[in-house]
């Protein structure tokens, strides 16, 4: 099966848009070919057959109520059906080809670089978005050029269609079911994302963007919703940056890193973009001098994190303390 992919598709690009432009005008070209040739060959016999009052003894004329023999012992017949019969079964190969080749495109996949994977989920009556890596968006869905992207289109209520008209992307969006689709973009710029199931009252205003970005552009955005930033402050809410280790671990990946005081700036914040994964993480704060009460806290990142905690004076021990409560505010 591979080599009549490559034979049949290889010439032309890959992506969806690509495929059904080339449909459209191979049936549009052949339409209009063989419409012209009837049409001319009609015409052409009418002016010939006319009538001229000087009918002739041609052989070929045919006599009111005849049946007409496809002239010449049928030869004619014989090849007008024979052509028609070669140019509509290739038609179905080629085409029926071409659409495998749109159900499954990784059978071709030679050389493409790893394909972007985002749940789709429909929700009255909005669009939302989550990529593998946890990070999620409404409404805009934001895609790097010239990538295979993969989606998996869920509905969180009613049913849904899930469509990007000029990706010539269309799934259903059906709770409880995942219907798969892909598409490849070329041009950044922005399309409409649309509903194309009446769900309900404002199924019209069920839209969204699809944002294609140049590839390096949407590396860094993805970058900056991988971004996490803490900051330690104490009961009356001025910053802490001393007497304290952060350990931050992914339940989903396996990023597990300890932060100390020192790796903290002197406003008692950090911040951390070396993470490439998303999710539910799990932080311990531990004092390292039993000055403040152990925190235990978690978060679910789905773009940029923004945290802050409070250092409570560990009970027994805030009396004895209490002259260093303000360490980091001086420091
Ligand atoms: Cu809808």
């Amino acid at each position: 099966m591979n080599t009549i992919y490559s034979a049949l598709i290889a010439p032309m690009q890959r992506t969806r848009v690509d495929v059904f432009e080339n449909i459209f005008l191979v049936f549009l070209g052949l339409g209009t070919l063989v419409g012209i040739i009837v049409v001319a060959y009609t015409l052409y016999n009418a002016y010939k057959y006319r009538d001229t009052d000087e009918a002739g003894d041609d052989e070929d004329l045919p006599s009111l109520g005849e049946l007409p023999t496809g002239g010449k012992g049928g030869k004619k017949l014989f090849l007008s059906f024979g052509i028609s019969a070669v140019i509509v079964i290739s038609l179905v190969i080629w085409t029926y080809t071409m659409l495998l080749y749109v159900e499954d495109p990784s059978a071709d996949d030679g050389g493409q670089q790893e394909a972007l994977e985002v749940d789709v989920t429909g929700e009255s009556f909005a669009w939302f978005f989550e990529y593998e890596n946890g990070i999620e968006s409404t409404s805009t869905l934001r895609v790097p050029a010239d990538q295979r992207i993969w989606i998996q289109v869920t509905s969180g209520d009613v049913w849904h269609t899930f469509g990007i008209p000029d990706q010539r992307v269309k799934a259903d969006a059906i709770p409880g079911e995942v219907d798969e689709s892909w598409f490849e973009a070329e041009e950044p710029g922005e399309y409409n994302i649309k509903c194309f199931e009446l769900c309900g009252e404002a199924h019209t205003s069920m839209v969204g963007t699809l944002n294609v970005m140049p590839s390096d552009e949407f590396d860094s955005w993805m970058d900056d919703q991988l971004t996490m930033e803490f900051e330690m402050v104490d009961g009356n809410e001025s910053p802490v940056a001393d007497g304290y280790e952060m350990t931050l671990e992914s339940q989903e990946g396996d990023f597990e890193q300890t932060y100390t005081a020192d790796d903290f700036d002197e406003n008692g914040t950090i911040t951390i973009d070396d993470v490439d994964q998303g999710g539910v993480y799990n932080v311990t704060i531990t004092s390292t001098d039993g000055q403040f009460e152990t925190v235990e806290e978690q978060f679910d990142m789905t773009g940029p994190v923004s945290e802050t905690y409070t250092l409570e004076m560990n009970a027994t021990e805030s009396d004895a303390n209490a002259s260093d409560t303000n360490d980091g505010g001086d420091a």
